[in-house]
């Protein structure tokens, strides 16, 4: 129960926090006020960690009164709430974010300068919370802020993981993981709230009784349990005054599990069970894109799932809520198939612990979920063995054999006669163990399926779930990815920003489709040439943070050549690093003449799973093609490779203002969507691109003139697999490629090891499970277009600047508008 227990006398009791002044001394009262009581140091003793923390503090509390009353204005009008269950929420740095959405930055800059301090320091002292792996956990933060900017109710639920992704070091060019701290420091923006735990049960077994009423029940009865701690943040909507609210759970040992053990006498084994439990919320699993199906990751996926759904339900809800119309209230969208425990738990908490019939409960459940999918990697659909599940979640595993019999009827019912397809549409898969297949689950239980970007809809119907688009044509949908334009482009690139605000207002940051209007300046003389000094500020800036940060010269004056995101076979950093040494060998060869050379800078960024060998030898290649690359008199001033190490969000917010050419080279049908392609594009890089994900998308609106498309498509692809795909062929005929790999197999990049890059090379040449050879030749005509058009600097600058003015649906305001109408049903609360 919450409030106090009696009724408050005193006025300030009912009165709603205030917020501190606006004013620049109201800003340094509130700053030093913080200084003292929560660090409990004066200005002249305070450390930047300090400093920091108190700044964080006072930016929380002008959010707070808002965040107060967001929670209460919700609560009132009933509003349905999107319920959005991620394992993952790559937000990257709060403290910029929060200033923009309170417009508190030039307060704050001047109030900190007037106490000697330097915002842009006190910033860089954030460690951001990397509780993500890459494109899903980014679109989920960028997904809570836009609701949050458009008043849409929105509890975002997760996992505090202890540890979030890795930080990466490079150890002699080779990829070395260091566990990433991000708490160490202190965690200023999340507030822990112990008392509303909530208990979740693991194990044991189930039993059936039956009732005074005659009617048979089923009780899980669980051998084990732990209790999830919530951990509040605010999603702070843009300037608009609404702050949302991510709930992230953390894992803890409950008492009675501890007082079992500590009665058994046992001591050290009793501190030993308390860390299993805490292991739960431990880390973030560092794979992307290929699930590991590891016992700790499923009681991940059901402790946060299951302390989601109870929270909604005991804390949102009236007391006398009638859970049979939960829908009203709650629509959750499954952010890939992490979540999907949560059906079967919703059944659970309906049948076992609500006294709901089968049917209601069905009903129920399957007007609360939609599922997006975000892959086509076959690898990457999650299957559970039913041994670990039926040992984990006896009770769950039970309520998924019934879904899945009654889903199967239905389907005999719709296809009479026809066994083979009911096998194939099992939730249950037989081979090569015993397994639930999750997407199958997400997709019989959900109202709504939707693919990340068109193509990849598409494939989804036809390709991934043909059996199920067929039964159900009208649940499959699309929505394009978009991402946060207050993050990525105001924040990000101010310059940028105030630029295109100078010219046609400041409404674009929160209705990006006005950058329409900036079509006109492309051909501006004026603005083209504000608009390359802007580029040219953001190289300097990426300079000078590059050089402290990674101790990288960049040289002055490059094509900033930019391809950043994990590392995967199916992205084709390869490809990437194949262009590179050809250009390498032709000059050291004399075959180029470096003069003859656009010159160019390359910067990756991209992590690699910790148990990706392949990916983690390309790391590796890449690190010793660059250092052979920069060493060598004749590319002087030419070409340059930088790989700085650990690619975050907060690089991200540096590198991509900076580039100029957005590599995105992945074999076309294997990108879902890409997030960063339309980063990118926004902060106007021109694409070199496969026809793959959003890519597709993106090249209709800008157009195919500014546009560098390359390589297969999808049914191209598709074609040569079915004829038997063979990489050498590319190599025996290709003279420039097969120069390339040879000068690799030579040793020459591996101080004359021939054998170091087997793994990668090799792969290539006998498998190429991605075609990189293939699409080779096609990759290096584009590049050779790319040079021609950046040596005409107008032309150049127009196609950029035509990427801002076009790109303006890649929004993730608009593609919440999209779940709005389309899956949730539901509209911004005003
Ligand atoms: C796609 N992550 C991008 C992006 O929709 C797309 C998988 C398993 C376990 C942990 N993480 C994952 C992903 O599958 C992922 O990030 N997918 C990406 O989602 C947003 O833009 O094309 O690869």
């Amino acid at each position: 129960s919450f409030g106090p227990a009696s009724t408050p006398t005193h006025p300030l009791a009912t009165a709603p926090v205030g917020m501190p002044s606006h004013s620049v001394d109201g800003f340094v009262r509130e700053f030093l006020h913080e200084l003292n009581t929560n660090q409990g140091v004066t200005l002249s003793r305070s450390s930047v960690n300090d400093q920091y923390l108190a700044l964080a503090s006072t930016v929380k509390n002008y959010l707070m009164a808002r965040w107060l009353e967001t929670g209460r204005k919700t609560r009132e009008a009933k509003a349905k709430t999107i319920g959005y269950l991620s394992a993952e929420y790559l937000l990257g740095r709060q403290l910029g974010n929060a200033l923009l959405a309170t417009d508190l930055n030039e307060v704050a800059s001047k109030g900190l300068e007037l106490c000697g301090l330097d915002l842009a320091t006190l910033r860089a002292q954030e460690v951001e919370p990397g509780l993500g792996n890459g494109g899903l956990g980014r679109l989920a933060a960028c997904f809570i802020d836009s609701l949050a900017t458009m008043d849409v109710p929105c509890i975002g639920y997760g996992i505090r993981y202890e540890y979030g992704i890795f930080r990466q070091t490079f150890v002699d060019g080779r990829q070395v993981e260091q566990p990433d701290t991000w708490l160490a420091l202190g965690s200023p923006w999340e507030f822990p709230h112990p008392e509303a735990s909530v208990q979740v049960n693991f194990g044991g077994h189930t039993e059936k009784a039956t009732g005074a009423d005659g009617k048979e029940r089923t009780r899980w009865v669980p051998a084990w349990n732990v209790l999830g701690v919530p951990y509040n943040y605010m999603v702070p909507g843009y300037l608009n005054g609404r702050v949302n609210t991510l709930r992230l759970w953390s894992a803890q040992a409950t008492k009675a599990f501890d007082l079992q053990i500590f009665n058994s006498g046992d001591y050290a084994q009793a501190v030993r069970a308390q860390t299993f439990a805490e292991n739960i919320s431990k880390v973030l699993y560092p794979e992307d894109s290929t699930p590991q199906g590891k016992e700790l990751r499923l009681q991940q996926q059901y402790f946060f799932v299951a302390c989601s759904l109870r929270d909604f339900i005991d804390n949102e809800l009236e007391e006398d809520f009638d859970l049979h119309n939960l829908p009203e209230r709650i629509t959750y969208q499954l952010n890939d198939t992490h979540p999907v425990i949560a059906v079967p738990e919703l059944m659970r908490l309906l049948i076992d612990e609500h006294d709901f019939a089968w049917d209601e409960a069905w009903e129920v459940t399957r007007h609360c979920f939609n599922y997006t999918c975000h892959t086509l990697l076959p690898e990457a659909l999650e299957v559970w063995p039913t041994e670990l599940l039926g040992r984990l979640l006896p009770r769950h595993l039970e309520i998924i054999y019934q879904i899945n019999e009654e889903f199967l009827d239905d389907v005999r019912e719709a296809f009479p006669g026809d066994e083979i397809r009911a096998r194939r549409m099992s939730m249950i898969a037989e081979h090569p163990e015993r397994g639930v297949r999750m997407a199958y689950l997400a997709t019989v239980a959900a109202s709504k399926v939707n693919g990340v970007a068109e193509l990849h809809s598409q494939l989804l119907r036809d390709k991934v779930l043909p059996d199920f688009s067929e039964l159900w044509p009208d649940k499959f949908t699309n929505v394009t990815n978009g991402v946060t334009p207050r993050r990525f482009v105001k924040l990000a690139n101010p310059r940028l920003s105030d630029l295109i605000s100078d010219a046609i207002g400041s409404g674009w940051v929160t209705d990006l489709e006005r950058l329409k209007e900036l079509e006109p300046y492309a051909d501006d003389p004026e603005f083209k040439e504000k608009f390359r000094e802007v580029k040219a500020a953001n190289k300097t800036r990426l300079t000078t943070l590059l050089k402290a940060r990674d101790g990288i010269e960049l040289p002055d004056g490059h094509l900033l050549d930019v391809m950043v995101k994990r590392l995967h076979e199916y992205k084709r950093q390869s490809l990437k690093l194949l262009h590179i040494v050809s250009l390498y060998e032709q000059v050291t060869s004399g075959k180029l003449s470096a003069s003859d050379l656009t010159p160019r800078t390359v910067v990756f960024g991209a992590k690699a799973a910790p148990g990706y060998k392949i990916a983690k030898d390309t790391i590796y290649l890449i690190n010793k093609v660059a250092a052979k690359v920069n060493a060598a008199p004749e590319l002087e001033g030419r070409l340059k490779v930088a790989f700085p190490a650990n690619y975050n969000v907060t690089l991200a917010e540096e590198l991509i203002p900076a580039a100029d050419l957005s590599e995105q080279i992945s074999l076309a049908g294997m990108e879902a969507s890409g997030t960063g392609n339309m980063k990118l594009a926004l902060n106007g890089a021109l694409t070199i691109g496969t026809d793959d994900g959003a890519n597709v998308e993106i090249r209709r609106l800008v157009g195919d003139k500014h546009f560098f498309l390359f390589g297969m498509n999808e049914p191209q692809v598709a074609e040569l697999s079915a004829k038997g795909y063979d990489p050498g062929s590319y190599y025996q005929s290709n003279e420039q490629l097969r120069s390339a790999l040879d000068l690799i197999l030579s040793g020459h990049f591996s101080d004359g090891d021939q054998h170091q890059f087997d793994s990668v090379v090799f792969n290539l040449l006998n498998e190429d499970r991605f075609m990189a050879l293939a699409d080779f030749q096609s990759y290096i005509d584009a590049q050779a277009k790319v040079e021609e058009r950046y040596a005409d600097q107008e032309a150049w600058t127009r196609s950029a600047i035509l990427n801002v003015a076009r790109t303006g649906y890649f929004s993730s305001d608009r593609a919440m508008r999209d779940y709005l109408q389309r899956i949730w049903h539901t509209t911004p609360m005003i």
